[in-house]
């Protein structure tokens, strides 16, 4: 499917969404952020997709909120629509990446901005390009910040080192986001798409609903205590342990061979 700023394909039980405005550091203006939506919707809801992966097109990641398009509305007759934006469209883009049922790869192929860079963080796997960059730059245009940053950002570096960067906005290069625990992997950025590539498609052959179980309850556990989350894992245990994956997967390894999974 090709829409206005963003194109989104399935190959191999992998969906791919390009941020694809380059013009504009692939900054999302409401059509690409309307096709963003449904796109992801889309794929969540394809049980035939079992790996989503977001990257960009040319030089960015994403640049985050299109800029241009926002200072139209705030300059416009109806200022307060301008603000409709995150309800409407960044909050769910958010959940929808953070609920969906399959892993969520992001291929940082280069500047990762504001909202560009809170839908990385939304991620479970970030493979950067060694050119790649993160700039929370929200206060840098006078904005709080959004898309789930608040939250996630916290828990993938710590408070103290959150606070710094979302009230900085300074540019994290790829082997600082490294250290820090911002990226996953960092690649030579010829090698981005040909490692993401793989990853993928051995995540979209892998057991699925393993998969998701394990997005859940870490997702749970970030805001319970250790009961509640134990009460968590039991019930995720229960659901994927009456799954074929499971079940297929224990008789392999008692006959000695390579599970294959259905992600059923
Ligand atoms: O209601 C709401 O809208 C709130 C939601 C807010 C969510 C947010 O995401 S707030 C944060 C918005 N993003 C930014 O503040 C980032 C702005 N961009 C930059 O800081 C830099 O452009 C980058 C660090 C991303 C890249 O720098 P560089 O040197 O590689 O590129 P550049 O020369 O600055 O930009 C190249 C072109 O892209 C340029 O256009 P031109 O002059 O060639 O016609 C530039 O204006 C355009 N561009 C880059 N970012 C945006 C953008 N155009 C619109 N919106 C952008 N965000």
């Amino acid at each position: 499917m090709t829409t206005p700023g963003v194109h989104v394909e399935v190959a191999e039980a992998v969906g791919t969404v390009t941020f694809d405005r380059p013009e504009a550091r692939n900054a999302l203006d409401d059509a690409a952020k309307t096709a963003l939506l449904t796109g992801l919707r889309e794929l969540a809801a394809d049980p035939g997709v079992r790996c989503v992966v977001l990257t960009g097109t040319g030089a960015a990641f994403c640049a985050g909120q299109d800029l241009r398009e926002h200072v139209r509305g705030l300059t416009g007759s109806s200022p307060a629509e301008v603000w409709r934006t995150v309800p409407e469209h960044y909050n769910p883009i958010a959940r929808t990446l953070h609920e969906m049922d399959k892993p969520v790869l992001a291929a940082v192929n280069g500047v990762a901005a504001g909202a560009g860079a809170s839908l990385a963080f939304l991620a479970d796997c970030r493979i950067l390009a060694a050119s790649a960059v993160f700039t929370l730059a929200f206060a840098g245009i006078g904005l709080s910040c959004d898309t789930g940053s608040s939250w996630t950002l916290p828990r993938l570096v710590g408070p103290t080192r959150a606070m710094e960067l979302l009230l900085s906005g300074r540019r994290v290069g790829a082997e600082e986001a490294l250290a820090i625990g911002l990226a996953t992997e960092v690649v030579p950025d010829e090698e981005l798409a040909t490692r993401v590539g793989t990853l993928a498609r051995t995540l979209a052959a892998g057991p699925t609903l393993a998969y998701a179980a394990i997005r859940r309850a870490v997702g749970y556990a970030a805001g319970h205590d250790l009961g509640a989350s134990l009460e968590v894992e039991a019930e995720e245990m229960r659901r994927t342990g009456a799954s074929a994956d499971h079940r297929a997967a224990v008789e392999a390894f008692l006959a000695k061979e390579r599970p294959t999974f259905t992600g059923t």
